[in-house]
């Protein structure tokens, strides 16, 4: 039988298990990402390990996500990033450079290559034939220290796409449209695999804003194979010589199949405020704009941006609709200024900016109150751009133009026939990437000379091993696909706290119910109850370690988003699934008692636990952990795991042949 391009990279790279569905693998990674506000928690804990260098091929640390360094707790965390990169041997790519993903992909992404990224849209380089997977930054810490990864063994999917995008449907509308299909938890525990006649058609560029964004979908990454679209970008970035064909056997067996006719496809826009609330552009038009913005990790690239600019060109935008434009890296900033683009945009009434997430988590450029965002982002969940009540709508770069130019949602295809005038712009690749690369520090330019901590950066806290008796009240009862912006917020006033855990920890689950955290420390111990897919979105752990840090004993979930429930496990919280119908029973404040004697429970292997709650009646609570996973919970969290294996001489982050 043959392999899908999934599990023949995978195969390549495995050091621990056997790739059946369902069974937990360990593998290599040989490049690893990390950002500005994941990667003071992974160096820390790199050092907590007392780990002394970089093991991995490649490690690169950006700062992108708060650039604008507001507070000096930014300032000074850049600045302990640095310091960390120079000390344990990373590139540095400094504030202002641009987005993890975009910079990544210019300079490191690799065919045939695996990553870990401490960000959920690692998976963009999947545009390359590269294997990139989001995670906790604990994870992180330890494949840097050389350590394998470990995933249960994904589904891999096939999204077979046919034919060729029209005029004015774009990558975009790929996603936008299988979002619309499966959902924001369609993806969960599947590679999605994409193949077919239609692949050849797309540029790289396009591939990525594709791989970029089925995190949306909760896959585990998502993947292209390589031709020469590859070679061609390669090229163009100057490094064809890291080109390698690669892709699925002929009679690869895959577990699904999904298949996209390109050439059906149309505008799409996904609703306020999920990703997958998707209808056609034409659907919503006339809902009149105040705010436009292009960017982000998944559009924000030259190739995203010259179409725009390539509408404004000669035009002036409506005068009550503002738009934004920050690119996703500084070398695209720098190709659109040196062909003249920018200053077109700027002439037209584009707002400028520097390469940043920024607006993406609501950092500059916060919407008004009761007024419509169009952005070319992926994600639009509530207040995560940085107002409750927000109306941020997704869409391509075409789309958010159009809507700047009209002033209210408009099909570009209407705008056209309008204008007269209004050209589709398609998609245009530099003839070189050759912007400079005065911003990305390799190893060997960086000095070695220690940790720079601001009074702001503090120690990761540790947990006890896991209590036999878990008891305590259900601290708050949620709904479905909460999100990681719900449990801690990315906002400036509570990002610039991520270094700070007993701080940061005081906005847990403040967007879901402000007096929550008090209320987790009085208790002194309980659980969080929620319904399906609890905590999707971002890979950030702090969502696990603030509830952690509040007392927080367990999840009980009727599922678990990937990344969310690893790091669950990270820091020592048990994930329990419970169906339905206990979710509906349960409420807060209900006291909840895990019967069993859940220490000895968890690292036998035992699966069901009996729950009581209040005395009164009982369910069954699962726990679906591999063997490994248990020893973590059982031990505290990995931290506390990775160096007792140390001092017992077991097994340490480095792979068992070092
Ligand atoms: C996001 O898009 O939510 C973020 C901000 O990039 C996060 C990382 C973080 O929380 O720092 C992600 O996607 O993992
Ligand atoms: Fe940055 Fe937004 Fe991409 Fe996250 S999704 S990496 S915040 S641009």
């Amino acid at each position: 039988m043959g392999q899908t391009l999934t599990e023949k990279i995978l195969e390549d790279h495995l050091v621990e298990g056997e790739l059946e569905t369902g069974e937990e693998i360990g593998i290599e990674i040989d490049q690893v990402l990390t950002q500005d506000t994941t990667g003071t928690l992974v160096w820390l804990q790199f050092e907590a390990l007392d780990l002394d260098d970089v093991q991995t091929e490649l490690a690169a640390q950006y700062c992108d996500h708060q650039t604008y360094q507001f507070d000096f707790k930014n300032t000074d965390d850049h600045r302990f990033l640095r310091s960390a990169a120079g000390t344990f041997g990373a590139h540095f790519s400094r504030p202002g450079n641009g987005i993890c993903h975009n910079v990544h992909k210019e300079n490191f992404a690799a065919p045939g290559k695996t990553m870990l990224g401490s960000d959920s849209h690692t998976p963009t380089p999947g545009g390359l034939g590269e294997l990139a997977i989001g995670s906790g930054g604990l994870d992180v810490a330890v494949a840097m220290g050389g350590g394998p990864y470990y995933i249960e063994m994904p589904e891999v999917v096939n999204v077979r796409l046919e034919g060729e995008l029209p005029d004015w449907a774009t990558a975009k509308d790929v996603i936008l449209e299988l979002l619309r299909r499966l959902s924001v938890k369609g993806g969960v525990g599947k590679v999605l695999e994409y193949t077919g006649p239609g692949v050849e058609t797309l540029t790289v560029p396009e591939r990525t804003t594709i791989t970029n964004m089925g995190t949306e979908l909760g896959a585990t990454t998502s993947i292209f194979p390589t031709d020469e679209e590859t070679e061609d970008y390669l090229s163009r970035l100057g490094r064809e010589d890291e080109y390698v064909e690669i892709g699925p056997d002929e009679d690869a067996e895959y577990a699904d199949e999904i298949v996209v006719d390109l050439s059906d496809l149309e505008p799409l826009i996904a609703q306020p405020s999920m990703p997958d609330n998707v209808v056609p552009v034409s659907e919503v038009a006339g809902t009149e704009v105040d705010q436009c913005i292009i960017g982000s990790c998944t559009n924000g690239a030259y190739e995203d941006i010259l179409p725009a600019a390539k509408m404004l060109e000669g035009r002036e935008i409506n005068k009550t609709t503002d738009l934004i434009v920050a690119p996703g890296s500084k070398q695209a900033s720098e190709l659109l200024a040196r062909e003249g683009w920018v200053a077109e945009m700027m002439a037209a009434g584009v707002n400028f900016s520097e390469a940043t997430c920024g607006a993406c988590i609501g950092i500059g450029h916060v919407p008004a109150s009761d007024s419509v965002s169009l952005r070319t982002f992926n994600r639009n969940f509530e207040g995560r751009s940085g107002i409750e009540d927000d109306s941020v709508y997704l869409c391509s770069p075409e789309v958010a133009t159009a809507a700047a130019l009209k002033g209210e949602i408009v099909d570009p295809r209407d705008l056209a026939d309008e204008l007269g005038d209004l050209e589709a712009p398609g998609l245009e690749m530099p003839e070189k990437y050759d912007g400079s690369k005065a911003d990305l520090i390799s190893p060997d330019e960086a000095p070695d000379d220690g940790l720079i901590k601001g009074p702001n950066i503090g120690d990761v806290p540790l947990k006890d091993e896991l209590d036999s008796h878990l008891a305590g009240p259900t601290l708050l009862k949620m709904e479905d696909n909460i999100t990681t912006d719900h449990i801690i917020p990315a906002t400036q006033d509570i990002l610039m706290y991520r270094s700070n855990i007993p701080k940061l920890s005081e906005f847990t689950l403040s967007r879901v119910d402000d007096e929550f955290a008090q209320r987790a420390l009085d208790a002194d111990g309980g659980f969080l109850v929620a319904g399906e897919n609890y905590g999707q979105g971002s890979s950030r752990e702090h969502a696990a370690l603030c509830p952690m840090y509040l007392g927080v004993e367990g999840v009980l979930a009727q599922s678990f988003a990937r990344i969310h429930k690893a790091n669950l496990f990270n820091f020592g919280l048990i994930p329990l699934e419970i169906d339905e119908e206990t979710y509906e029973k349960i409420d807060e404040g209900d006291d909840v008692e895990i019967v069993d004697d859940v220490a000895e429970a968890v690292r036998s292997g035992q699966e069901e636990f009996t729950v009581r709650v209040n005395d009164d009646w009982e369910a069954t609570a699962h726990l679906d952990a591999s063997a490994r996973e248990r020893e973590i919970l059982a031990d505290g969290g990995k931290l506390s795991h990775t160096k007792k294996q140390a001092e017992s001489g077991g097994d340490s982050p480095a792979p068992a042949d070092d």
